[in-house]
């Protein structure tokens, strides 16, 4: 079983980043064959960014996955960029993307609409180098957010169309979302989703966070005016503290709400603070150790890259060949 993840560059990951998908990729370093993950330094390009924070952020994520518990005797960590045949089958693969299916891609119309200057090219053809970074690998299993699940149906359906046009060359993957905290939800506003890039700070918990702040935001999460401590639909605050609390104690959320029936609002917002505090303060502590020495980092890097470079050529390679790319082998 191949696992193959991508995750952008930014200095601050958030509580949905890790329950969502980072959580996943450390379990999936003993079932992947190998586990890869990557860090998407090119799909950063897509919207505005600093050239300089830029190579920053890439240390920032690497240092923050390595905290998390990633294992590279167990896995392969590397940036994006240091793998040319990326970008090279992202051009490949355009040419079986349909353009109205990327017209179609939710994170396209969100993002687009938050820019203020520039809609990039980058930006509409995000998810063929999205599909690309998996499908290089031929990777079986792709772990992600509950947001992401669109894009790898794409990089499926483009998987499926090369294979029918020049030969089966690709394996169509799988996308693998978790059961519960797929999807975690702002504090502040219930309705969206936790993000990097939403109004308030208040809202998201950084996986960052010091102990004080972290339980500051918890407490002050926007609930319903009941005092019922169970998932409903009417009850979007109450119910995402369900799923924090249950993925991070790793119970059932069932487990959560008999647990807390009939005792209001305000110690269950204590316990998931505290609960929060301790899952993510392990994490911090190592970070901090890791994230200084950017000279392993990056020799970190350069390994995985190595590693990663070994097994994409050659599938690359093939595409090339079936397309009539080059000369014959
Ligand atoms: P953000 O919106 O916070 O910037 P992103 O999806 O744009 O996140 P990444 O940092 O690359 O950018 O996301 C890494 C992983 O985190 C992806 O697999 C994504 O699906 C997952 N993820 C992002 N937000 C959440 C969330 N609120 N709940 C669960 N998973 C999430
Ligand atoms: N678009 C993803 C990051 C990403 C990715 C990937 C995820 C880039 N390439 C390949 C899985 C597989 C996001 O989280 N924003």
């Amino acid at each position: 079983m191949r696992i193959f993840s991508g995750i952008q560059p930014t200095g601050r990951k958030h509580l949905g980043n890790y329950i969502g998908a980072i959580r996943q990729y450390v379990e999936g370093q003993d079932r992947g064959d190998p586990a890869i993950y990557c860090v998407v330094d090119l799909h950063a390009l897509t919207v505005p960014f600093d050239p300089h924070a830029l190579r920053e952020h890439v240390y920032d994520t690497a240092a923050m996955l390595l905290a998390a518990g990633l294992d590279t005797d167990r896995c392969i960590l590397f940036r994006q960029s240091d793998v040319p045949e990326h970008t090279e089958l992202t051009w490949l693969l355009s040419s079986v993307t349909a353009h109205g299916d990327l017209n179609r891609m939710h994170q396209f119309k969100e993002k687009t609409a938050r820019q203020r200057e520039l809609v990039s090219a980058g930006l509409f053809i995000y998810p063929i180098l999205m599909a690309a970074d998996i499908l290089a690998y031929n990777a079986h299993e792709v772990p992600v957010g509950d947001d992401q699940r669109q894009h790898v149906e794409l990089a499926r359906d483009i998987a499926v169309r090369f294979n029918e046009r020049f030969g089966e060359t690709f394996v169509v993957p799988e996308v693998r979302i978790p059961e519960v905290g797929a999807r975690i939800m702002d504090l502040q506003d219930p309705s969206s989703k936790m993000s990097t890039t939403s109004a308030s700070p208040a809202g998201r918990v950084l996986v960052l966070d010091d102990p004080k702040t972290i339980e500051k935001k918890v407490k002050s999460a926007v609930t319903d005016s009941g005092s019922e401590v169970r998932r409903a639909p009417d009850k979007a605050g109450i119910s995402n503290l369900i799923s924090i609390l249950s993925v991070v104690r790793g119970v059932e959320p069932e487990q959560v709400e008999s647990e807390f029936d009939g005792q209001g609002y305000g110690a269950f917002k204590t316990a998931v603070a505290e609960a929060v505090v301790e899952y993510l303060a392990p994490v911090r502590e190592r970070y901090e150790e890791i994230r200084p020495d950017e000279k392993a980092l990056e020799k970190t890097l350069e390994k995985g890259a190595e590693r990663a470079h070994a097994i994409a050529h050659p599938i690359v390679d093939d595409a090339r060949r079936v397309m009539g790319v080059g000369p014959a082998a």
